[in-house]
């Protein structure tokens, strides 16, 4: 197989496009022993992810990744054998007409945000022509299901994960972590909390997350609320932050990767969705719950749903759906066990590489 590859990003906002892309890159690189470019125009960012770049630099490698600014003014540069355009995030005019130029296009894929809505199976690696160029642009729709791109996991993870666990000491506080947007009904929830009387630690994220909790509490933190202690941490390297969602036994994840990440922990987890503009999230939060849920009885299907869908839109009942969510979360621990399983047989880097493989 010819095995440059180019990965395009564009940091919309947030961290999920760049944590998507980077993961993407680094395990093309590592498990796939292809030569990957990543074009990234927001290096701060992706300087957040791995510590270890140099933001200011135009070029450089990190973790077998060739790295690269993309800038305003993109040079001419010899297009690679296989480029993916994240999130659709519209490729440079100049390396389009490049790709258009060679005697064998490259294979040209957009990588799409992850749903689970149906019509993602439908719609996964259909191809699309260029309106004026002569090339082909297939879009790859990663999902949970068979007949979707499938999701990101590496090699080995589940294995790391066990291992881990096996080094945790016993608490006997209920351990949780918290990363979701401003949005989030995080004062209903701290209330919540301090009703119950269970000892708890709950680790903050910076930015969004603790400024909502900031925001209802004062100060900067740690808070000690009688058996509840909310403490801030700094941004984690994509390891670390693996690491600290399988150390707890509660995550509250958001967007498109941490939200995977926290059904590879395979403990309970509550998702914000992100918003968007035309409220179709609203749909695609339902299309999940639908699956997530569907293996579950009634009660633990319905205080999952209520619990969920009071995060995302709010609720007066904060109190009793944190009361039913907590009373099923040891069945969710097992059937999170079985949920991960179930999802990893359909690996999302595999799979491009197999649909590219019989494309060039
Ligand atoms: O940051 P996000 O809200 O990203 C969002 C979504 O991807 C959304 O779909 C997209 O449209 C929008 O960005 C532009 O949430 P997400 O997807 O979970 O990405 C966070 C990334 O940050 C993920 O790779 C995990 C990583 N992360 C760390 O590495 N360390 C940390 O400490 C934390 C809190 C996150």
């Amino acid at each position: 197989m010819r095995n440059h590859w180019d990965i395009f990003c564009s940091v919309v906002d947030n961290f999920g496009d760049i944590g998507v892309c980077w993961r993407l890159a680094r395990q093309l690189a590592a498990e796939h022993g292809l030569a990957v470019r990543l074009w990234v125009d927001g290096l701060a960012s992706l300087n957040l992810l791995c510590p270890s770049i140099d933001p200011t630099l135009d070029q450089q490698n990190a973790a077998g990744v060739q790295i690269c600014r993309w800038p305003d003014c993109f040079p001419e540069t010899a297009p690679a054998d296989v480029v993916i355009e994240a999130f659709a995030c519209e490729l440079p005019t100049v390396y389009l007409q490049a790709m258009s130029r060679g005697s064998s296009p490259p294979v040209w894929v957009n990588l799409e945000y992850l749903s689970a809505e149906s019509w993602v199976e439908g719609c996964h690696a259909l191809a699309s022509p260029h309106p004026t160029l002569p090339l082909k642009k297939t879009f790859f729709f990663p999902g949970f299901t068979k007949s979707t791109g499938g999701l990101l996991l590496e090699k080995g993870l589940f294995e790391q994960r066990d291992a881990f666990h096996t080094t945790l000491p016993a608490s006997e506080r209920l351990e949780v972590s918290l990363f979701c947007y401003d949005t989030a009904p995080v004062s209903a929830l701290l209330d919540a909390w301090i009703k119950t009387g269970q000892p708890m630690r709950c680790r903050v994220a910076p930015g969004q997350p603790l400024a909502a909790v900031t925001n209802h509490l004062g100060g900067s933190g740690p808070w000690q609320l009688g058996h509840l202690l909310i403490e801030p941490i700094p941004f984690l390297t994509q390891a670390d932050y693996d690491r600290l969602l399988w150390s707890c036994d509660l995550n509250f994840v958001r967007g498109e990767d941490s939200f995977v990440r926290a059904q590879w922990a395979a403990v309970p987890f509550v998702w914000q969705i992100y918003r968007q503009d035309d409220e179709a999230h609203h749909i695609k939060l339902g299309a999940f719950l639908q699956r997530y849920t569907e293996a579950l009885a009634e009660p633990e299907s319905k205080a999952v749903r209520n619990f969920f869908l009071a995060w995302n839109q709010g609720s007066e009942q904060m109190v009793q759906h944190w009361a039913d969510f907590s009373a099923v979360r040891p069945t969710l621990v097992r059937y999170g066990k079985n949920w991960a399983n179930q999802l990893a047989q359909n690996e999302l880097t595999k799979n491009l590489v197999n649909f590219c493989r019989g494309k060039l």
